[in-house]
């Protein structure tokens, strides 16, 4: 395959940020505004140094695994010891409990699960089979054990699906989507802290200050009854079946199906829950009349209405049939969600009356997202379209730099620079021969 010269430019510069932001077994998010290990960033960072170094991302894997608590839940942060300058840092989680590792602190909420998929991933890029399936071996049951929990832990009604109870743990933390949601429960205390998020970058790209008094009020509170997943349930604060959730869990158990079958057991029972999921998203989050998918509060127990881009993430996974991939591919080229000339997918609507170009997930382009609707194209035989947006993706890059998102108008890089999923999925773009 022959890369452009541009190309193998970008990847050079994408290494470097990697490499810059290495923490030796995991790598951070971004240099000064993430110092920990994140859990879907590393899934997406174990991808690109897939391409380059598959024991490094063979660790990068594994060391997320270590910080598992032994109900199964993968934590959104593992903190490392060597950084301080973030909040909500180790003891604000209260997480010093006999669930959670007693060697390593980590956050007491879970993110994205995307792990199981990066992988089987990271298994197919490698050049040694012998190592690359002794780490499947190695993996499996962590990554089962994590299914179980978003199956049991996480579906007190047994419906198929996982709740979330905190935004930070939908991976797209200040989305409008969950606006009524994070206002409607009352605080019984005010929570005692201090941002350091908006020192480090211009707070009209950060969440709000009442966003984040809210999210740290649910962490004292789910910190107050020890991290006990049926009392988070009770206690009825946040309580949201996210179709982002549970699309890329679902991915992630058909990835856990193909790691089974690449090791020879019996992949009878994940098969089974893999269906009921499917089913649940037909019978739970598809609205016929609107043609989409939409996140479910359980509090309220009514879907909610909010035009933002998680609704084409089951494309990513292969959820829905030929005729809804048909309307959500139409919305989906719309300018609304992709202005063209443009640069990739709005988080949220143009239409959207909370539409802002640089507030963090209320708008803006993010890289991670353009590159699983990527996939989701492919899925659904529209190469067309998946290597336009390839192509824009790659372009925003290059001119604008590794940014962390982007002003979906102007291609005005936001947040922080060098930010390594960024930079692992250009790299694992590149690769697969998009140009
Ligand atoms: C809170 C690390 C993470 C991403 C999230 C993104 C942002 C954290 C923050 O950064 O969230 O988890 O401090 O704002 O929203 O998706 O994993 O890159």
């Amino acid at each position: 395959m022959s890369v452009k010269p541009e190309n193998q430019l970008l990847i050079k510069q994408a290494y470097a940020v990697l490499s810059n932001n290495d923490l030796g077994t995991s790598t951070k998010p971004a240099p000064q505004l993430y110092p920990h290990q994140w859990n879907w960033d590393s899934a997406f960072i174990a991808i690109g140094l897939s391409h380059q170094n598959e024991a490094r991302a063979q660790t990068e894997i594994k060391s997320l695994l270590k910080a598992q608590w032994s109900n199964g839940m993968i934590p959104h942060i593992v903190f490392n010891p060597d950084a301080s300058d973030y909040h909500p840092g180790p003891d604000y989680w209260r997480t010093d409990i006999p669930m959670a590792p007693q060697s390593i602190q980590t956050s007491g909420i879970t993110q994205p699960p995307i792990l199981a998929f990066a992988a089987l991933e990271v298994y197919h890029n490698s050049g040694n089979k012998k190592t690359a399936l002794q780490f499947l071996k190695d993996v499996f049951p962590n990554l089962l054990h994590q299914t179980d929990f978003l199956l049991n832990e996480r579906d007190p009604l047994k419906q198929g699906l996982a709740f979330i109870c905190h935004p930070w743990e939908s991976g797209m933390d200040n989305a409008s989507t969950w606006d009524t949601s994070l206002n409607s429960f009352i605080m019984e205390f005010q929570p005692d802290f201090t941002r350091r998020d908006n020192q480090k970058i211009d707070e009209k790209q950060r969440p709000s200050d009442n966003e984040y008094s809210r999210y740290s009020y649910l962490v004292q509170r789910y910190g107050m009854e020890q991290w006990n997943q049926s009392k988070i349930y009770t206690l009825g604060l946040f309580n949201i079946q996210s179709v982002l959730i549970n699309a890329l869990h679902l991915k992630s158990m058909q990835a856990l199906s193909g790691i089974c079958k690449i090791l020879g057991q019996d992949c009878g029972k994940i098969d089974n829950q893999i269906t009921s999921v499917r089913n649940a998203f037909k019978t739970i989050l598809w609205d016929d009349d609107l043609a989409r998918y939409q996140d479910f509060d359980l509090n309220t127990g009514k879907p909610i209405i909010s035009e933002n881009l998680s609704q084409f993430i089951p494309l990513f996974a292969g959820i829905p049939d030929q005729k809804q991939a048909e309307s959500l591919i139409s919305k989906l080229v719309s300018p609304e969600f992709w202005p063209n000339p443009g640069w990739g997918i709005c988080s949220q609507s143009a239409n959207n009356s909370e539409f802002d170009g640089l507030r963090y997930w209320r708008g803006p382009v993010w890289i991670n997202m353009n590159w699983m609707i990527i996939k989701g194209l492919e899925h659904y035989n529209r190469s067309d379209l998946a290597n336009r947006l390839a192509h824009e993706t790659l372009q925003l890059v290059e001119q604008n730099g590794f940014y962390e998102y982007f002003n979906p108008e102007t291609g005005q890089g936001l947040g922080s620079d060098s930010f390594s999923w960024t930079a692992a999925l250009v790299i694992d773009l590149i690769t697969s021969g998009y140009e």
